[in-house]
């Protein structure tokens, strides 16, 4: 194939021209902006280790008063993305937010819809839309586009989760703004996921045939993902991904337009080699020990670390310990991909 020519083959008078009239040759830049075969990734493979993260956090619970802050988070930003982009990978937002005793974040919305996966603590509680939320360590609660949210925490010790948002696409897109509320007034019952969504396979019969709820369930209590990741690890063979996909229960499509999210199970000493994929990935450790090799760099982590896997990444997950399961959680960018045509599995 012949070489393609470059801005400095124009004669400087044409390109001053070009530039007068805001207008760019595409052959110069035809290649970065369409490469072959593979996407060019400055998304690094990157681990942030809660060790590292955690006093951090603890830190500006003391240098900032959460009425200065909003929202006390710490974002995991991607160094080959630039810091200040605030990316985890091009799509995926994370932070981790600290929450002490008897603070509030303040009620409000806004156009990126976000996760929110507990990592310690007990006694914190999100409303969303006036559903009050207990959040339990490993619990997953959504915050979708535009719904009123707050957060709160009625406990002892600190209560700090990950945050995940689409904010990178939104923002890109330029439609990220947010809107202040004041308190929501919480109704005096259990979240939905305690009433009307019990068990999966069961739902409303109302809900049958009307129009449905567009976020029926928005949280997921660990303990019975877990559960249900051991059953499922019992019919499968080693080697083979034990993996649990988050759905909206009255469709059966994931939770949200942009991110996905699932969970997954490594028994003791099993190593997982996915098929590569042209989605973008942020894994979150919940439980256990292991290392990752992620197009070649190798990770060593533990609980509550957090790895990003850029598109089209080879990644090998461990679990080093020969005792116990490994238990991760993942956020990817599939929704997304599926919708705009090109999500795909290689190999
Ligand atoms: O808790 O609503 O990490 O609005 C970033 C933006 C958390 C939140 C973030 C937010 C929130």
């Amino acid at each position: 194939m012949s070489e393609l020519g470059r801005l400095e083959d124009l004669p400087l008078s044409y390109r001053q021209g070009l530039t007068a009239h805001n207008l760019v040759p595409l052959w110069p830049s035809l290649r970065a902006a369409l490469p072959h075969d593979i996407p060019t990734r400055r998304t690094r493979p990157v681990l942030w280790r809660y060790a590292d993260v955690r006093p951090r956090l603890l830190e500006a619970g003391e240098l900032t008063p959460i009425e200065k802050a909003e929202r006390r988070v710490l974002v995991l930003a991607n160094p080959g993305l630039g810091l200040e982009n605030m990316q985890a990978t091009p799509s995926i937002y994370i932070g981790l937010q600290l929450i002490l005793p008897r603070e509030t974040a303040p009620n409000h919305k806004h156009t990126p819809s976000a996760v929110r996966f507990v990592v310690e603590g007990a006694g914190g509680f999100t409303v969303v839309e006036g559903e009050k939320m207990p959040m339990e360590p490993g619990d997953l609660i959504l915050t979708p586009s535009r719904l009123w949210h707050e957060h709160g925490h009625e406990g002892t010790g600190p209560v700090i989760w990950l945050d995940a948002l689409d904010l990178p696409t939104v923002f890109a897109l330029e439609a990220s703004y947010c809107v202040d509320g004041r308190a929501q007034v919480a109704r005096n019952q259990p979240d939905a996921s305690q009433t009307l969504y019990r068990r999966s396979g069961l739902m409303p019969y109302r809900s049958l045939g009307a129009s449905r709820g567009i976020y029926p369930l928005k949280r997921f209590p660990w303990k019975e993902v877990r559960a249900a990741l051991e059953s499922f690890a019992a019919v499968t063979n080693t080697g083979e991904a034990v993996q649990l996909a988050y759905i909206n229960p009255e469709t059966g499509d994931e939770c949200l337009p942009v991110l996905g999210f699932s969970a997954l199970m490594l028994r003791p000493g099993e190593t997982l080699r996915p098929a590569r994929r042209s989605a973008s990935a942020v894994l979150h450790v919940v439980e256990g020990d292991g290392q990752a090799v992620i197009d070649g760099t190798e990770l060593t982590w533990t609980a509550s670390d957090t790895l990003a896997v850029p598109t089209h990444a080879r990644v090998e997950i461990v679990n080093t310990s020969s005792r116990k399961p490994a238990f991760l959680f993942q956020v990817d960018d599939a929704p997304m991909q599926r919708k705009l045509g090109f999500y795909e599995v290689f190999d």
